[in-house]
């Protein structure tokens, strides 16, 4: 049998998450026919290196708990969530960013939170492991060309963080900045977007329950095409304004201008809300094909209006024209 080492950065050992239990029962079965009677850091261990999916190389998150906010529908599949990405630092194919994101450096690694806020602080990405409990958070996303996922992020709503720093009654937006360092990120070469990337919500946005600060999917710690060690998810709008690989966080006055907003203001706009009826200039956002589903049989799912998600966060848009501020 495989033995999986942890490396010295790694988290703790930690409980089975609900998921893994379940995606690999029959590898935790023949692991408690080895023995190990326990839900023990060497279960999960054997359990992974027995699975036949691929499974996650990262380490575990600690006693992650299910959420209501999850989506019923089934998880895009492990492979599809990590090897089917955007991430410009890391090139523009799809297949980049889990070819070249390996030279990106985890650990160590901070997130300044500044601006208008009472209580600055340089929060060490340990600190923000711990900040919180973790939850697992099923969510659709949907990225403005076209395709689709249900991915079940780990980590907790951003308003915990809100809370620790306490915003000033100037603080009307967050920018959200993703480290540019292009001894780590040969992407920067491109001049494709302004570095570094930048993203924003409103202060209302950022604080919805939905808004999610992420440190894991699957179960595990961030892979690294997937913004590690820790991003923003944003699961009612379009792909991109969920930044990856945060080391920065201001609470601002004015709205941050957005890479890009910058690159394209016509195509993207600073809402970016997931809308059917709201064409790209390029694309129709009317349907959308689900990453991991996609036979040529496949028929293409209608797109729902804030990607399903109307219901918790509609009422944050009343009395504005979705078409203008789109
Ligand atoms: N820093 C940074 N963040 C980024 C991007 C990027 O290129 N750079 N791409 C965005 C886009 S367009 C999408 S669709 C999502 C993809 O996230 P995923 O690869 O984890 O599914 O990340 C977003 N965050
Ligand atoms: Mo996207």
């Amino acid at each position: 049998m495989l033995v999986r080492l942890r490396s010295v950065d790694d988290p703790q050992p930690s409980e089975i998450t609900p998921r893994v239990i379940h995606e690999n029962r029959r590898a935790v079965l023949m692991a408690a026919a080895a023995g190990l009677a326990t839900w023990s850091a060497s279960a999960l261990d054997a359990a992974v290196a027995a699975d036949d999916v691929a499974r996650p190389s990262g380490a575990a998150l600690l006693q992650t708990r299910p959420s209501t906010l999850s989506t019923m529908e089934r998880p895009t599949p492990y492979k599809d969530v990590t090897g089917y990405n955007n991430f410009y630092e890391f090139g523009t194919d799809k297949d980049d960013p889990a070819a070249y994101a390996g030279s990106l450096r985890v650990r160590p690694w901070t997130v300044a939170v500044e601006g208008e806020v009472a209580r600055p602080r340089v929060f060490d990405i340990d600190e923000l492991l711990k900040l919180a409990p973790l939850e697992e958070r099923v969510y659709r996303m949907r990225c403005v060309e076209g395709w689709s996922m249900a991915i079940p992020w780990v980590g907790y709503s951003f308003a915990e963080l809100i809370r620790r720093v306490e915003p000033t009654s100037r603080a009307k937006y967050v920018e959200f900045v993703t480290l540019a360092d292009a001894s780590q990120m040969p992407g920067l070469r491109s001049s494709v977007l302004s570095w570094p990337y930048v993203e924003g919500l409103r202060i209302d946005e950022a604080a919805h329950a939905l808004t999610l600060l992420t440190l894991g999917l699957y179960g595990e710690v961030l892979p690294k095409q997937n913004g590690a060690p820790v991003r923003i998810v944003v699961p009612w709008k379009y792909g991109f304004k969920s930044g990856k690989s945060l080391v920065r966080i201001r609470f601002v006055e004015k709205q941050p201008q957005t890479s890009w907003n910058l690159a394209a203001p016509r195509e993207y706009g600073f809402y970016s809300n997931v809308n059917p009826q709201v064409s790209h200039p390029r694309w129709s956002q009317a349907t959308e094909r689900r990453i991991g589903e996609d036979g040529f049989l496949q028929r293409k799912r209608p797109t729902l209006m804030f990607n399903g998600y109307a219901e918790q966060v509609a009422s944050l848009y009343a009395g504005m024209d979705l078409r203008k501020a789109y």
